[in-house]
């Protein structure tokens, strides 16, 4: 059976890398073969660069760093689907709709941003943290990197707004959760949401988004 693809998305601080770990310890309690992603990955040549920028070390042109972050999930794009095709579920932290989420928000066009990602796997389920800016700013460390300010913070939730309204069944489903519950309570929300995708039957392979 094909695996699965979840991928977890919010604005900064809303825990998506508390949880993606839990989600994937979920799943392999299940007895299910299950690997954590996240993008960026700041591991790569491509990652790198993005790293210094997001740390303020250097600066690039706005449109430059969109296509450099599309990039960096099409280094994976291949293994992503070898690994679904596998069986392994992928627990992703932040995608695409990341990528669309913070360009728009800095003012580049909705369906420019849009484009570099099409053809990219497309997960069988985003979980999308939800928390307001206020809250998420009382969590530690935050404002250290480049978009963690309220201002950028509230158009990019607007603007996750716009993809849900805008997503085809086809490119995966999209469930709200509630991130200003503690911890527990938002990990028993996703594993409900997951254990709904797991029970599905679809055993189609290369779904593209
Ligand atoms: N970006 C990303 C783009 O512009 N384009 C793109 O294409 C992509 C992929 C870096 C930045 O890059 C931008 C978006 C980002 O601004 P990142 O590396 O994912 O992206 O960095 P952050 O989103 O900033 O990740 P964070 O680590 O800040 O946030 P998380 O993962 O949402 O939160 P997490 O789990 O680390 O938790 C933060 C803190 O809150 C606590 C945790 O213990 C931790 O201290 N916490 C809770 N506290 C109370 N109650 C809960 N329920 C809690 N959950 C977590
Ligand atoms: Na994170």
């Amino acid at each position: 059976m094909r695996g699965r693809f979840f991928v977890l998305e919010g604005l900064d601080r809303s825990g998506k890398s508390t949880q993606c770990a839990r989600l994937v310890e979920h799943l392999q309690r299940q007895g299910r073969k299950a690997e954590l992603l996240r993008f960026p990955d700041r591991t790569t040549p491509m990652g790198k660069m993005i790293d210094s920028y997001l740390t303020s070390q250097t600066d690039m042109n706005d449109q430059a760093i969109h296509l450099l972050f599309s990039a960096n999930r099409w280094e994976k794009a291949a293994s992503i689907r070898q690994k679904l095709r596998d069986s392994i579920d992928i627990v992703c932290d932040r995608y695409a709709f990341s990528g669309i989420a913070f360009s728009v928000a800095k003012g580049l066009d909705y369906q420019w941003c849009k484009a570099p990602d099409v053809g990219l796997p497309a997960p069988d389920q985003v979980l999308f943290l939800d928390i307001s800016p206020e809250h998420a700013e009382q969590r530690g460390g935050y404002g250290q990197e480049r978009y963690e300010k309220r201002e950028m913070q509230l158009k990019v939730r607007e603007v996750f707004g716009r993809i849900r309204d805008d997503m085809t069944s086809a490119q995966g489903k999209w469930s709200v959760v509630d991130a200003g519950q503690s911890l527990e309570a938002v990990s028993l929300q996703i594993q409900h949401i997951a254990d709904q995708v797991l029970i599905v039957d679809d055993d189609a392979t290369d779904r593209s988004a």
